[in-house]
């Protein structure tokens, strides 16, 4: 009797500890709750807004407030790097996900820069554009957009670091390759401060 209620106690221990354990890991996997990204003008431009990611069960939900933008469709798109080290956005890389310039198989094969995480996820949408390419922002005739969308099959942790970026026009496929002009607005996306 005595030694049922031991093995009992030592299945109970060793569930909980699974338990928490189990838990610890997911949740360092998925990421921040919140991030943030302060969108500033570039270079002769006076586009500005605050675009916060939050995670969700299916992936990663983006909420944008824009305001400096001329009326229309605008490109915008997570980039790979969030170096704003150049005022006109030029050092932001290209487009997160974007596989067109690497010779693609089967998909198996991983040998690109970045996390690891990253090659663990697809990483274009079915249209075969690349995860990071948003719905544009529409502004209106008092400059501002206001944009929602879930990005399926993201976290926060693969967006940390990286930046968010809007384009002076819409995205256009010119000879098989996207193209939004340049670029107005750039912020890199950080963990927000939550209450
Ligand atoms: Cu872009």
């Amino acid at each position: 009797m005595k030694a049922n209620f031991t093995l009992l106690l030592l299945v109970l221990l060793l569930f909980a500890a699974l338990w928490i354990f189990g838990g610890q890991v997911k949740e360092e996997d998925l990421g921040p709750s919140t991030l943030i990204a302060t969108l500033i003008p570039t270079k002769d431009n006076k586009t500005n807004g605050i675009v916060k990611i939050y995670r969700v069960k299916e992936g990663v939900k983006i909420i944008a407030d824009v305001q400096g933008l001329s009326l229309g469709a605008h490109g915008f798109h997570i980039h790979k790097y969030g170096d704003l080290s150049n005022d006109t956005g030029a050092n932001v890389g290209p487009h997160y996900g974007d596989m067109s310039s690497k010779t693609e198989s089967s998909g198996q094969s991983e040998g690109s820069e970045g996390s690891g995480s990253e090659g663990s996820n697809k990483r274009t949408r079915p249209d075969g554009r690349p995860l990071g390419d948003m719905k544009m922002l529409v502004a209106d005739d008092s400059g501002k957009a206001h944009m929602e969308m879930v990005i399926h099959g993201l976290t926060t942790q693969q967006l940390v670091g990286r930046s968010i970026l809007v384009h002076a026009h819409e995205d256009r496929l010119e000879d098989g390759k996207w193209n939004s002009g340049p670029k107005v607005s750039m912020g890199v996306i950080g963990i927000a401060k939550t209450e």
